[in-house]
């Protein structure tokens, strides 16, 4: 059995500071918070920005600058930096931290899908920003673009010369590894790729084992041994995905990004809470954890005195 990779993704843009005060949004807390998820076994830091005057999501180069150096310096661990951003915003305005900064790996997202928020909004009254409300509410009419196109772009800009970043593929639905299946065969990626089958986002497919089954086995179909993969249990699922995905080989993601709980209706204290306890569980089952250099080996990693912060 190959060593299970731990990433953790630590704030995301989905959840807003009104849901968890243990959420990371200034960019002091987003750097302890990351250094302490490596610190407990994550390889691999998935890293969005937040605006460090309201929290809201952030894709401005400048606001990972104020994280990204403290994060190198205090860690060996893997940075990978979104290209997602959030939902509500287009490819161009979420690639350009990717293109400064040039990390070792770089999110790209499959295809396009209903991101849905809004029923997150329905759970709270009383707000601690302005902008919370309106961007979880407005989801529900927002399409998360990511066509063919967008992906090309991203795969030519990101995945060769000078940036030579590993993509961390973010499927939400069956078709999405059918879209990449597409690209691959058109030559835009290089394997061994690196799968993340994102489940329990409202919009794609949902988190249940019998669903994840089926994205490994159509995986297997369409990349044999070309491909590792990971999972997202987005929610409650978090952990019972993760503890499954390591016994058929897989990888695993956790973080606040994903999940804001430890159990249910337990909120997290931090991201390194989650991935202690991950690791635990993982642990228990037989599984051992890479290390961030065993990370690199296994998906090919161009190293971390390559990248431009
Ligand atoms: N927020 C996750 C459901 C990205 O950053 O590119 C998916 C994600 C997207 O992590
Ligand atoms: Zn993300």
């Amino acid at each position: 059995m190959p060593k299970t990779i731990i990433t953790c993704a630590v704030t995301g843009a989905i959840h807003t500071p009104t849901m968890s005060d243990a959420l990371p949004v200034t960019p002091d807390s987003i750097a302890e918070q990351a250094i302490a998820a490596a610190e407990a076994g994550a390889a691999i830091l998935h890293l969005h920005a937040r605006n460090p005057e309201n929290g809201a999501p952030s894709v401005a180069p400048e606001d990972f600058e104020l994280f990204l150096p403290r994060i190198k310096q205090a860690t060996n661990a893997i940075v990978n930096i979104t290209t997602g951003g959030s939902p509500t915003m287009t490819v161009e305005q979420r690639i350009p931290a990717a293109l400064r900064y040039s990390p070792e790996m770089c999110s790209i997202n499959m295809g396009s899908l209903n991101f849905a928020l809004h029923p997150l909004a329905d759970r709270y009254d009383d707000w601690k920003e302005e902008w919370e409300e309106g961007y979880l509410r407005g989801s529900e009419a927002n399409i998360f673009r990511n066509t063919f196109a967008d992906i090309r772009m991203v795969a030519e800009r990101l995945g060769g010369d000078p940036h030579n970043a590993k993509f961390e593929h973010e499927c939400y639905d069956v078709g999405h590894l059918y879209n990449l299946k597409f690209c691959l065969d058109r030559g835009m990626f290089k394997a061994p790729i690196f799968l993340q089958f994102v489940m329990g986002v409202l919009g794609g497919i949902s988190a249940e084992i019998d669903n994840l089954l089926f994205m490994k086995r159509t995986a297997d179909k369409l990349f044999g041994d070309q491909y590792q993969w990971s999972v997202i249990g987005a929610g409650s699922q978090q952990m019972k995905l993760a503890a499954v995905a390591a016994q058929l080989g897989g990888h695993v993601r956790v973080g606040l990004e994903d999940s804001l709980y430890i159990a249910r209706g337990e909120l997290a204290e931090s991201n390194a809470q989650q991935v202690a306890k991950v690791r635990q569980i993982l642990e228990l089952q037989g599984n051992d954890i890479a290390s961030p250099d065993e990370a690199r080996d296994i998906l090919g990693l161009k190293g971390g005195d390559r990248v431009n912060f």
